[in-house]
């Protein structure tokens, strides 16, 4: 399908809260002033001038005005209107808007279940038999053993540790941070008395518990040899693999389980402890082994990769989680000792990139080192500089350039500015964390609400196999939104000589810029329910 024009007026397709600060970015140079019209009394609620010049905006090579209608309060169903005859998408204005998106992106993750029949009562038509049940061979060896369980990753159905970490701190983060402790919301272990968030993590901590060697040491990921075929996930019977240990995967298993071993210790007690015990032991091989490389496929393994030659992030996130968890000083000496050290440590809230995950959860223990808080909130004062001449709020990486999961990069920002705001309380950190909602959810510069099943422009073809099989977008995926580096066949194809904001396509060939991912939802699931306002 070609991709349509883009929408003169953008906005938040699904809506903004009573209290927000509403702006919707206008790329029509001739309009002169704007109106909000009610939708059901077809009356116009607020109208106010747009700016005489537009902005020229470098990522989206378009020319913007920003109308706001932050005024605006009263509940009820909008469009935004210009002088000129343009139209928005409708949206929402109100306090009860985000609960159907919010419970859709929470679980999308049930959805992603691996190892057990899915319930059509929870997942509807994507319901499907056990998969992956097979004990897998541990790579270049004649030793199965069982890894069954633990969310698909993807659109494909590895099994990845560094992914897998980050998706379940975020969603710690959400226990934690935003007190998110709902027990129905509708997963199978709904009301047994332990928030759901929590039980959906715990999902795939049983599964990264069976991930660690008995060394300690953490196999990266488990997959096929390739990816498989257009199917559903049962129908991928191949081999498979548990790939090498990674200083990575251990870094990042470290971390998650002394996290666990914290958050559980209310709920059970044994769970918690056996989450110390293989944190500790994840920890001791990572201390014994911090000249080793990062991991690479292997010659006759073509699965997802993650790779990382920098592990001391994750060496520092591991240290400060064990000090968190345990109190005891060493681990403290360990994490400032390469926090304040010369080399070079890759700060950031990715798969690849974790540092600022342990610098928050440092400085909320213990209120960190000095070093801590500059980096962290250095970091913090970068961001919102880099989003406040954006043409659309959305934060952009100096090199004006998008990355692969770019929305994942959005998202992120979006949660480090609201985590800013749990340190040290901020007014513009909320508006601009605001701000990476809306663009995510419509107002970005090719119109779409990146959220599959919600907003009026929305992915219909995400790279996600059980929808390809079943030709329908599974409800709740957050794509991976804009690539300006053509990273696929069709996307070359079709998208060179576009803005790089505008270089993405609603096509499920286009691995680049839709597929889905378990850790592009996480972040956005922080970012929702810190925002308030998703039950
Ligand atoms: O999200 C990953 C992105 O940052 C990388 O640029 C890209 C290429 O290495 O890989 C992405 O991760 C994919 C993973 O390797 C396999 N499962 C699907 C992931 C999303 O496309
Ligand atoms: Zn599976």
């Amino acid at each position: 399908e070609a991709t349509p024009d883009p929408m003169a007026i953008n906005v938040n397709q699904v809506g903004y809260l009573t209290g927000d600060s509403k702006v919707a970015t206008v790329i029509e140079k001739n309009a002169k002033s704007f109106e909000v019209i009610d939708v059901t009394s077809n009356k116009s609620v607020y109208s106010a001038d747009l700016p005489e010049e537009a902005t020229y905006d470098p990522p989206s090579e378009m020319f913007c005005k920003q109308a706001d209608f932050s005024s605006v309060k009263d509940a009820g169903t909008y469009k935004i209107k210009t002088d000129d005859g343009e139209e928005s998408a409708e949206f929402k204005i109100g306090d009860d808007i985000y609960g159907d998106l919010y419970k859709d992106v929470v679980l999308m993750l049930y959805n992603q279940r691996c190892g057990v029949e899915l319930d059509s009562s929870i997942a509807g038509e994507f319901a499907h038999p056990a998969c992956h049940t097979g004990e897998a061979v541990v790579y270049g060896t004649d030793k199965k053993i069982d890894v069954t369980g633990g969310w698909h990753d993807a659109g494909d159905y590895g099994r990845y540790v560094v992914s897998g970490a980050k998706t379940v701190q975020d969603l710690f983060m959400t226990y934690e941070d935003n007190e998110y402790k709902a027990d129905d919301i509708g997963i199978p272990e709904s009301g047994n008395g332990v928030p759901d968030i929590l039980d959906e993590a715990r999902y795939e901590l049983d599964w990264m518990l069976k991930m660690q060697d008995d060394n300690g040491g953490v196999y990266h990921k488990v997959t096929c040899d390739v990816f498989p075929e257009t199917v559903m996930p049962e129908k991928e019977t191949a081999q498979l693999i548990a790939c090498p240990i990674s200083n990575t995967a251990t870094g990042d298993f470290t971390a998650v389980m002394a996290k666990a071993s914290v958050l559980y210790k209310e709920y059970d007690a044994d769970f918690a402890a056996k989450c110390l015990e293989a944190s500790k032991k994840a920890y001791e091989y990572l201390s014994g082994n911090m000249d080793a490389h990062g991991f690479s496929n292997p010659d006759d393994i073509v699965t997802g990769e993650y790779p990382d030659t920098i592990f001391r992030d994750e060496a520092i996130w591991a240290a400060v989680e064990l000090y968190a968890a345990t109190g005891d000083d060493s681990y403290k000496k360990a994490a400032d000792a390469i926090i304040e050290g010369d080399d070079i440590v890759n700060y950031g809230l990715g798969w690849a990139d974790v540092g600022y995950y342990a610098l928050y959860d440092y400085i909320k223990y213990d209120g960190g080192s000095a070093k801590a808080n500059e980096l962290f909130f250095n970091e913090v004062d970068k961001t919102v500089e880099q989003i406040k001449d954006n043409g659309f709020g959305v934060w952009v990486s100096p090199t004006k350039t998008f990355a692969w999961g770019s929305n994942m990069n959005i998202a992120n920002k979006g949660m480090l500015l609201l985590m800013a705001n749990k340190l040290k309380p901020d007014a513009d950190y909320v508006k601009y964390a605001s701000y990476q909602r809306d663009y995510l959810l419509g107002r970005n510069a090719v119109g779409y609400c990146y959220v599959t099943g919600f907003g009026t422009r929305t992915p219909l073809h995400p790279h996600h196999r059980p929808s390809q099989v079943l030709d329908v977008a599974m409800p709740g995926m957050l794509v991976g939104g804009a690539d300006s580096n053509l990273e696929d066949p069709y996307a070359k194809a079709v998208l060179l000589g576009k803005a790089p904001e505008s270089r993405y396509a609603d096509n499920a060939q286009s691995f680049s810029c839709n597929e889905i991912t378990i850790y592009w939802n996480s972040p956005l699931i922080y970012l929702l329910s810190g925002l308030g306002n998703t039950k």
